[in-house]
């Protein structure tokens, strides 16, 4: 992770050194946290953050399943954004709000603790590589499954529940292979370490439907109404492992993946096609900009806006 000047912490903005917090605080020892992944891309209107107020939205969906109070509302998060944005002065960036249950009682429940809430921000490539945008990566189906709405809300972004992810990516590159892909205890297809899924079949497109242990990623949304636009037909359904063999085209989304596509799977090789291709681009130029379309879900920085 690269330093970048400040960091909002609590309603501040403060040396990216001073912000810090005690060893005991709960977030650390139980996972009791939500966070976002967002990001702001270079447009010709200036800097914009892509889907901003639906990342913020988001959060707070999640901090609500697992019973944390955020003190500042959706739109506050969203200044809060734009002010560190401005003080960074980064054109293009990550963006990371997290929320987490901090210094207080120590024991499982967080009940009465103070909510920690902070935003970060610093420039980050592509997630899985140069490479991966264009040739595609490997990927292995992995022994961990997803967890599922009865263990965990899976549609919180929380901190605990990566511990998932984190095992399932950690077994794949231990094994080779630059990903992972989870599937849930019944079986059926849910998502990527940190990404979401899509099939390419006979040229309609498929991704696993929301009840499949999935995170409702925002990409994923935004990728199936551009596809849809495109002209492509999305389902959202139930798959399993052979869809995945058999597929003319897979490709995984997320606000850090973008659009990747899946060179193979468990060492079938499956290809880049033009579909994804299709829509890799299309997606590109709707978060940089370079189509009028969607500018709606373009939230342009204030001080770092230019004109066109
Ligand atoms: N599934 C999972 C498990 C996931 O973590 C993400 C985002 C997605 C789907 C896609 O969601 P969205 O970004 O709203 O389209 N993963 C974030 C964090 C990755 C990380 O390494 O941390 C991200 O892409 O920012």
């Amino acid at each position: 992770m690269e330093a970048t000047a400040k960091i909002w912490m609590n309603g501040e903005l403060i040396d990216w050194d001073d912000a810090r917090v005690h060893v005991g605080v709960h977030g650390l020892h139980y996972g009791t946290g939500v966070f976002e992944g967002i990001r702001c891309y270079e447009t010709p209107t200036g800097s914009a953050v892509f889907r901003l107020k639906e990342h913020m939205q988001r959060l707070h969906n999640s901090a609500k399943l697992i019973h944390l109070a955020i003190p500042y509302s959706v739109e506050e998060l969203r200044q809060a954004t734009h002010s560190l944005l401005e003080a960074n002065g980064l054109p293009s960036c990550y963006i990371r709000p997290i929320a987490f249950s901090g210094y207080g009682r120590l024991g499982v429940s967080a009940k009465g603790n103070p909510v920690e809430t902070v935003i970060m921000a610093w420039p980050w490539g592509t997630y899985l590589g140069d490479e991966a945008l264009k040739n595609g990566i490997r990927a292995k189906i992995s022994s961990w499954q997803r967890i599922s709405a009865n263990i965990v809300p899976h549609v919180a972004k929380a901190s605990g529940i990566y511990l998932n992810s984190m095992l399932a990516v950690t077994e794949a590159q231990n094994a080779g292979y630059e990903e992972a892909i989870l599937l849930t205890p019944e079986g059926t297809v849910a998502d990527g370490s940190g990404e979401n899924l899509f099939v390419v079949k006979n040229g309609e497109i498929y991704t696993p439907d929301l009840s499949t242990g999935i995170l409702p990623g925002i990409t994923r949304e935004s990728i199936m109404r551009i596809a849809g636009e495109l002209g492509y037909k999305v389902h959202q359904t139930i798959l399993i492992r052979s869809d995945l063999y058999l597929a003319d085209e897979v490709f995984m989304c997320g606000t850090a993946a973008e659009v990747t596509p899946l060179r193979s799977i468990d060492d079938h090789e499956i290809g880049v096609g033009p579909v994804t291709q299709a829509i890799q681009k299309a997606y590109l130029d709707t978060v940089k900009g370079q189509t009028d379309k969607y500018a709606e879900w373009r939230d342009v920085v204030p001080g770092l806006q230019r004109a066109s």
